[in-house]
């Protein structure tokens, strides 16, 4: 995998294909026109809705006839906006959160939208030995998984399906997030295994979404950011699930505010400006 110096700070996959073509080169000098912001939790997007004054489509026809997948749309400035959550489970009414639903409508807004750039945000645990505290809001430098667990050479670095994110330095000082790495795995909780793994992973923060997110971009090509914000402090002294309810809507604040003022600095800009 060449270093981040060798893809000038794209990712791999990025690199790769405008040496092959040019096009994706010159891709990332033209401003960035569409984004599409994948959200797993309603309480973390509606207040987003809300302050860009997206609409919900209500013609149905972006998304297959039955799923509960939503998007509002609408523009800021320049920029064309997208908000994707995946809605409330058919059978029993609760956000979608977790990988499947996440890499579905990630595929299916890549697909009908043709974004320059996907935004994966919502909320995340957050180790304090690792300097987390709740309310920090995090842009994820590296994803992996950490419940995919495949003993068997090559098989298991599939399964930690390790990517790197798009790399945006510029955007990062202008927001003032911490950086640091993500672990996903399709569990609010964390077995011995998963805290190995996740050890094993480096992360900082851990959610439901991330890894998968980043695994469609990657697939078909589109550059991908991940912000997080801290609900939970996972090796902190309160079970997970309480803090995590507890914190949910004082930290969407944080997390939609960020996300905010990454919209501001994206609109007029390119890729490489990032
Ligand atoms: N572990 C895993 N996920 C989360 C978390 C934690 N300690 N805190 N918050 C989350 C995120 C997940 O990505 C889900 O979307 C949602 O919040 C919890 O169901």
């Amino acid at each position: 995998m060449p270093s981040p110096e060798e893809t000038n700070g794209e990712h791999p996959s990025a690199a790769i294909e405008a040496d092959a073509t040019g096009g994706a080169d010159e891709a990332t000098r033209q401003p960035i026109s569409t984004v599409v912001i994948i959200i797993a939790m309603q309480t973390e997007a509606l207040p987003l809705v809300s302050k860009f004054q997206l609409s919900e489509d209500t013609d149905g026809i972006l998304f297959p006839k039955g799923v509960p997948w939503v998007r509002y749309h609408g523009k800021y400035k320049d920029l064309n906006i997208n908000l994707v959550w995946p809605g409330k489970d058919l059978l029993l009414g609760v956000d979608s959160v977790g990988t499947v639903s996440a890499s579905l409508v990630t595929y299916a807004s890549i697909q009908a939208l043709k974004p320059d750039l996907v935004i994966n945000a919502g909320t995340a645990g957050g180790f304090k030995a690792k300097g987390a505290s709740i309310g920090d809001v995090y842009m994820a430098s590296d994803v992996a998984f950490h419940d995919r667990r495949i003993p068997i050479p090559v098989f298991d670095q599939y399964g930690i399906g390790a990517r790197r994110s798009f790399c945006t330095p510029n955007l990062l000082k202008e927001v003032d997030l911490k950086l640091g790495r993500l672990s996903t795995g399709d569990s609010l909780d964390m077995s011995p295994y998963d805290e190995g793994a996740i050890l094993a992973n480096d992360a900082v923060i851990k959610d439901m979404e991330g890894a998968a997110v980043a695994y469609v971009a990657d697939l078909l090509s589109v550059p991908a950011i991940f912000i997080k914000a801290v609900t939970d402090i996972i090796d902190g002294e309160k079970p997970t699930a309480e803090e995590f309810l507890q914190n949910l809507v004082a930290v969407t604040a944080n997390l939609d505010q960020a996300v905010t003022q990454a919209i501001y600095f994206i609109n007029g800009r390119c890729l490489s400006d990032l």
